[in-house]
């Protein structure tokens, strides 16, 4: 497999394997459509062939899919908060846009790898010591995490359907360089470096299953390589012991800041997520790198408000509207 349909590779996590991928050797093709969330400099110095345009572009999607070994799907509207404001775009781009580029994939016989996530599975209770596996019964809370279900569900007919050569990962919480600063722990980050208060919605005892970008990357290039047709593969790097308020405490520490402030609570703010990812481990022989100490995010963390710090102008033109509008909403 040599060259890649990479979907929303102007993203967070979609630029960041780009990255990777061209790294190790693979040609890539982007498709995105710059909303908010897509930056053309998240790309400087990839050498990729980038085309701007939208995953529902029937036309378009035909056009690129057909010249390619394999798609992997990033592309999607990917903001809870944004999707309790407003879930139409989440619908559009997260199941019409995955329906089209399924589509495209069957009339040419295209290897799909579709990227999910952990909160199609609901969350757990704070002292449910369990994890979700891939056979957990699929409970989304939002509507951004029902129509990423949705996209699945959609992925996984195509499979049985129509013999559709694909893989689906679902991850948990991300974080490192390139992230948007609507997402929690570069808000906080740059929070600080702008000298506002770090904002934690509600009590703070919400547990999030968090993983570095780059690991999250090596498990999708891993799948793409070695993975079984037809499956589905969990990642998470077994953070599920940390909960936002001990970030929030980490990153301040890190930073040398003191406090922060209680907001508004997300409404139907899912409590916990915690991944089993022994199948991709035990089959595949993929670990994280990203491990140290109690909360296995001291590096990773580090490594990431470096980043922050060092590229002021990346994220500075997005701060002030992002703030604004967690204003608007008490957060
Ligand atoms: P992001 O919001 O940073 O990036 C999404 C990208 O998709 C942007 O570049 C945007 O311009 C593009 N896009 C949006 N709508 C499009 C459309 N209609 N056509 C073409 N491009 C479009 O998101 P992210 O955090 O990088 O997430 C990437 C994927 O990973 C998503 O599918 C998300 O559900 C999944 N995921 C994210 C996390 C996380 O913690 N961020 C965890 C698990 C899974
Ligand atoms: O300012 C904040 N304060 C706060 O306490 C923000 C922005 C968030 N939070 C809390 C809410 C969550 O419990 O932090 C946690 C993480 O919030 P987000 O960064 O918005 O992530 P989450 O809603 O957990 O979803 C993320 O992980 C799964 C990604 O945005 C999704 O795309 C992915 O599917």
């Amino acid at each position: 497999m040599t060259r890649l349909l990479v979907t929303g590779g102007a993203g967070f996590i979609g630029a960041n394997f780009a990255r990777l991928a061209v790294s190790r050797g693979l040609e890539v093709v982007v498709l995105d459509k710059l909303t908010y969330a897509g930056n053309r400099k998240n790309l400087a110095g990839v050498d990729v062939e980038f085309h701007e345009g939208d995953v529902c572009d029937e036309a378009l999607v035909d056009k690129l899919t057909r010249t390619v070994d394999a798609v992997v799907h990033f592309a999607a509207e990917s903001h809870n908060d944004n999707s309790l404001d407003d879930p139409r775009p989440f619908v559009d781009t997260n199941v019409t846009g995955t329906f089209t580029l399924l589509e495209a994939a069957r009339q040419h016989d295209v290897r799909f790898h579709h990227i999910s996530t952990d909160e199609v599975y609901g969350d757990l209770a704070l002292d449910d010591p369990q994890r979700f596996t891939e056979t957990t019964a699929y409970r989304p809370s939002s509507p951004y995490s029902a129509t990423k279900a949705g996209s699945d569900h959609l992925v996984r007919a195509w499979v049985r359907s129509f013999g559709l050569r694909a893989t689906i990962s679902n991850c948990s919480n991300n974080y490192g360089p390139y992230q948007h600063v609507e997402k929690f722990i570069p808000r906080q980050i740059t929070n600080i470096l702008t000298g506002r208060t770090p904002k934690l919605y509600g009590t703070g005892e919400q547990v999030r299953d968090w993983i570095h970008v780059d690991d999250h990357n090596e498990a999708v290039l891993t799948i793409l390589a070695k993975g079984r047709l037809g499956e589905t593969y969990n990642i998470g790097a077994d953070n599920d012991h940390v909960s936002n308020k001990q970030v929030i405490e980490l990153i301040c520490e890190l930073m040398g800041a003191e406090g922060y402030e209680h907001v508004a609570d997300r409404p139907g703010h899912d409590q916990r997520y915690a991944m089993n990812s022994t199948k991709l481990r035990e089959e595949l022989g993929w670990r994280p790198r990203y491990t140290d100490n109690h909360t296995g995010m001291r590096q990773g963390l580090q490594q990431t408000i470096a980043w922050y710090r060092d590229n002021e102008s990346w994220w500075l033109p997005a701060k002030k509207r992002t703030e604004d509008h967690y204003r608007e909403r008490g957060q």
